[in-house]
């Protein structure tokens, strides 16, 4: 009965077939790698990218062919205004979290959790209070913003009234090599000794402020690599929640964790290739809500906690 308060419940081994398995799982983990993704935002109006009403199919039908363009570093460096024209769909909400942020943080307090690798680049695991040294925001975030050209950083925020106004933003410190800049583009084309077009892409992203999301051609942050060897080695569960796993390095994560370690997946759709001991298919705020409300006895904190609990 409990187990149709989830849409449904895949197993693979036979000895995870009953529930006290997946309890087991959460109760003996001491060192818990959470691996989350833009599913785990979308109870807040957030789309996430590869959904039939994700942020991908809404770029489709703007025109956009490759809706992957939009967080191209290279298209970027040649028009920024692609970017600032869409970044006000995907903006963080200040100050909210989700049930599925609530239990990360659950299992911060109850010194469960080695780390949350998150995907996701809406900076709600800061909302929620998880710890910076517990996180590896794997994809950047909009926490801060810093300028292409001389990486000046400044608070994310800063930025947000120009994305919500689609109005490109600039480095007050490259301000006037960017005028010298135009000044002297303008002069090689006036004299007809070059193409103003031809420098495009030196003159239009220079000095433009950049929220610190990684974009498709930029490293992931150094945080990662210099966290993820030792954590594969050293969990003792790994949950993924909310991911289509389909961009690497991090859906490598599943794995590079060794096979006898425990491995849950919280998941709306199914996860094709890979695979996971036990799979929870469901929405995550619900799932999450099911196993700690009935199963476990563990309080999340969680303002719709209880609303989503008793709908049953
Ligand atoms: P994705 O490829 O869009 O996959 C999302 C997955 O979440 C899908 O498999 C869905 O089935 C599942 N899903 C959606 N809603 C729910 C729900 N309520 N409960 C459970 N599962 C759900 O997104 P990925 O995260 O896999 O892709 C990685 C990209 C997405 C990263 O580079 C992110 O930066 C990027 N992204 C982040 C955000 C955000 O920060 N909130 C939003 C959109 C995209």
């Amino acid at each position: 009965n409990s187990i149709n308060k989830v849409s449904r419940l895949r197993t693979k081994l036979s000895d995870f077939h009953k529930i006290e398995h997946l309890k087991n799982a959460l109760l003996n983990a001491k060192n818990i790698l959470v691996l989350t993704g833009a599913g785990i935002s979308t109870s807040l109006g957030i789309p996430d990218f590869r959904s039939s009403k994700g942020f991908y199919s809404k770029m489709r039908t703007l025109g956009l062919d490759d809706p992957q363009d939009v967080f191209s570093l290279e298209l970027f460096k040649r028009d920024p205004t692609t970017f600032y024209s869409i970044a006000h769909m995907i903006l963080p909400p200040e100050h909210s979290f989700t049930p599925l942020h609530a239990f990360i943080k659950l299992l911060q307090d109850k010194g469960k959790l080695l780390r949350n690798y998150t995907q996701n680049i809406d900076n709600l695991e800061g909302n929620v209070g998880i710890l910076p040294e517990k996180l590896v925001q794997c994809h950047g975030s909009f926490a801060t913003a810093s300028c292409v050209s001389c990486k000046y950083k400044i608070p994310g925020e800063t930025l947000y009234p120009n994305l919500m106004n689609k109005k490109i933003a600039y480095c007050p410190f490259c301000e006037n090599e960017r005028k010298n800049l135009i000044r002297k583009f303008e002069k090689i084309e006036d004299e007809g000794l070059g193409n103003f077009g031809s420098k495009f892409e030196t003159i239009n992203s220079f000095g433009v402020m950049k929220p610190d999301i990684t974009f498709f051609g930029e490293n992931l942050p150094d945080r990662y690599h210099s966290t993820i060897k030792e954590d594969v080695k050293s969990c003792d569960l790994l949950i993924t929640i909310g991911t289509s796993l389909k961009v690497a390095p991090v859906s490598e994560i599943v794995n590079r964790v060794p096979d006898h370690i425990p491995q849950i997946l919280i998941n709306r759709d199914p996860i094709n290739h890979c695979e996971f001991d036990i799979e929870l298919l469901g929405y995550c705020d619900q799932a999450i809500t099911w196993l700690c409300g009935t199963q476990l006895d563990w309080e999340i904190k969680h303002k719709d906690y209880n609303k989503i609990l008793n709908s049953g």
